[in-house]
């Protein structure tokens, strides 16, 4: 299937009007590529000191040993180490900015309001505040003083946002493992001392440092972020759009936000509701908003904004020659977005002073000055649309209506219509009886080394038909979301006949008049926590730890260092964590059998890895069915 680039029409009609207009696409590059290093691809290149670069001969004819004596399962283990310290740095850079915006907002600082009360109310009990007789601003700032008290918490304390959200059983793991993270900074920071040259040596130890910065990532990164952003900007509630190219419309003007960051694609959101009237005396019948990767996500959960596409596509969403600006915050942003944008009219838009594209215009955003930056770019974009080439424009007429905007509480809203009293039990009882065999998580990105959605969409329909309920997240939802996995219609064709019954129960007792979509989308790569709440309220309720549940996880396109975090983090809950691309982990031995069997007594959990869609279908559901069968219940 790797001959094919896509399984997406939409792509595979634009890639030759790529080529056509000059512009070169991921797939070339990659192409461009070959053959890629095969040190680097199994992990044995070590650039950690300057004596380097040192590689180790993975048939061992050549050199064992790095120069200073480092072996293959030394320099394995620190390259791994530092690949999820860098995911977790990057998702806890993003917490630590919602946290700032919480504290402006409620200071009266800047222009945002605080949304949700109840969130911020469950939140702070969870921390023991007292919530009585005080305002939402004076609540939100206890909560914000808990959350820098975090960030920046000095001697051995463990994590609090950690400690509050955990299931206690995983903590005392943790605790007996010597990896409950303190505050992160700090451990980011040993993580590349640990890692530098003259350092830690043992792969054992090493691996165990990479666990706990899958905690930092999964309770400083993942979860402090969707807790702040819900409080400021609401949490989703189910919302029907639709998604891939064909959203895009040839007389609106075309705004795409992208990357990872709500607080600015909130603003032009709404600004771009305001300015439709400038945009129809431009010509244009309004102006359209759609999104691209996470802040796609973020948009999509709380506002219906439309899908464009995944990571892989981010450039061939230009090649429609209907773009009139892109606008991008942080992560997941190819570079390239200049050169591809410069074959067209598309004026490429950067907004964070970390991120900044050689040929892009730079319109710096601050929390202060949002509603301004943002009024800035929906008139930027009605300015590029007066600059269109027609003769360039092709929107592929591909789109899949999708229902979104399921987290945690929209789940439990949705159950409580069949049982208000004790909602997590028609899920739970469902599972008992069999009629959904498990659940999977399916996360992360695309991965150009993959034909791209095929593994997400391939394993998806395997599992659904197999009454495996799928929940969904980043990229995997986009392209689940474009193979029609995300409606109601998906359930008709897609569904085992147990989970198509539940799903039809629901769906109906909840008012929606259809079933429940197979596979839920939960959101964003942040929301990864909210996958992280359903599992520890479904293992609350039946009192038993994480890694006894018939629940596992998958990122079958990775390609980010967040998506190995995230990864880290799930393997760390006791979760079977199925990756679809080999980790650049092979040159190590002992470092492959400690992540995917040697750590699984010890922490429940383990990687596995399997490039066939169907045969990681077979795997997960056999291990599902294990778990099943350990707890009593029927498979
Ligand atoms: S955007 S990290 S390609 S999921 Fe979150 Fe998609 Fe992966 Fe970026």
């Amino acid at each position: 299937m790797k001959s094919q680039k896509s399984i997406d029409p939409a792509v595979l009609e634009l890639l030759p009007k790529a080529a056509l207009d000059g512009a070169e696409t991921v797939w070339d590059r990659h192409e461009a590529q070959q053959p890629q290093c095969g040190f680097g691809s199994l992990g044995v290149c070590c650039r950690h000191c300057v004596q380097g670069p040192c590689r180790i001969d993975p048939f061992g004819t050549g050199p064992k040993k790095g120069i200073c004596g480092a072996n293959a399962d030394t320099i394995v283990a620190r390259n791994l180490l530092r690949q999820v310290a860098g995911g977790a740095a990057a998702h806890v850079d993003h917490a630590y900015e919602a946290v700032e915006a919480l504290e402006l907002a409620a200071n009266g600082e800047i222009n945002y309001t605080i949304t949700d009360e109840t969130k911020l109310q469950q939140i702070a009990r969870g921390f023991g505040l007292e919530i009585s007789g005080k305002s939402k601003a004076e609540l939100a700032l206890e909560v914000v003083e808990v959350a820098y008290a975090d960030l920046a918490n000095h001697g051995n304390k463990p994590v609090q946002w950690l400690m509050a959200n955990a299931p206690k059983e995983r903590i005392a793991v943790w605790k007996s493992l010597g990896i409950l993270p303190r505050n992160p900074d700090r451990e980011i920071r040993e993580a590349m001392h640990q890692t530098t040259m003259g350092m830690d040596a043992d792969p054992v130890n090493l691996v165990l440092a990479t666990a706990k910065q899958g905690l930092v990532d999964g309770y400083s990164g993942l979860k402090l972020a969707t807790d702040m952003q819900d409080i400021l900007f609401g949490t989703p509630t189910p919302v029907v759009t639709e998604a891939n190219l064909g959203v895009l419309k040839e007389d609106y003007v075309n705004l795409i936000v992208h990357g990872h960051v709500p607080l600015l694609s909130e603003k032009i959101v709404y600004w771009a509701g305001k300015l439709q009237e400038e945009a129809i005396l431009a010509g244009a019948k309004g102006i359209l908003v759609s999104g691209i990767c996470c802040t796609g996500n973020e948009v999509l959960m709380r506002k219906g904004i439309p899908l464009v596409t995944n990571f892989l596509a981010q450039e061939i969403a230009i090649v429609t020659g209907a773009v009139d600006t892109m606008i991008v915050d942080v992560q997941c942003i190819m570079p390239s977005l200049t050169q591809v944008a410069s074959c067209y009219h598309t004026e490429i838009v950067t907004t964070m002073p970390i991120v900044k594209l050689p040929g892009a215009t730079h319109v710096p955003f601050t929390l202060e000055s949002a509603d301004e930056t943002a009024q800035e770019i929906v008139r930027k974009a009605i300015t590029s649309y007066g600059r269109r080439d027609s003769k360039k424009i092709k929107i592929p007429n591909y789109k899949r209506k999708i229902m979104a905007g399921f987290s945690v509480e929209a789940i439990i809203g949705a159950l409580s219509a069949v049982d208000p009293d004790q909602p997590l039990k028609p899920l739970v009882d469902n599972i008992v009886n069999g009629n959904i065999l498990g659940v999977v998580a399916t996360v992360g990105c695309n991965n150009v080394k993959v034909t791209q959605d095929f593994m997400h969409v391939e394993l998806v329909k395997e599992l659904v038909k197999n009454n495996v309920l799928v929940v969904a997240t980043g990229c995997s939802a986009h392209a689940l979301a474009k193979a029609g996995l995300m409606n109601s219609e998906g359930t008709e064709t897609y569904a085992g006949e147990g989970l198509k019954a539940v799903l039809c129960a629901i769906g109906q007792a909840a008012g929606l008049g259809a079933p429940l979509p197979p596979v839920l989308h939960m959101g964003s790569c942040v929301d990864n926590s909210r996958i992280g709440d359903l599992v520890t309220a479904i293992a609350a309720y039946l009192n038993v730890d994480t890694s006894l549940l018939p629940v596992a996880a998958s990122a079958p396109e990775l390609q980010h260092e967040k998506a190995l975090s995230i990864g880290t983090w799930a393997v760390t809950m006791g979760l079977t964590t199925h990756l679809g691309v080999v980790p650049p982990v092979l040159g190590s031995k002992a470092v492959t059998e400690l992540l995917t069997n040697g750590l699984t007594d010890v922490i429940g959990g383990k990687f596995y890895v399997e490039t066939d869609p169907l045969k990681a279908a077979q795997g997960l559901l056999e291990d599902i069915r294990a778990k099943r069968k350990k707890l009593g219940l029927p498979n």
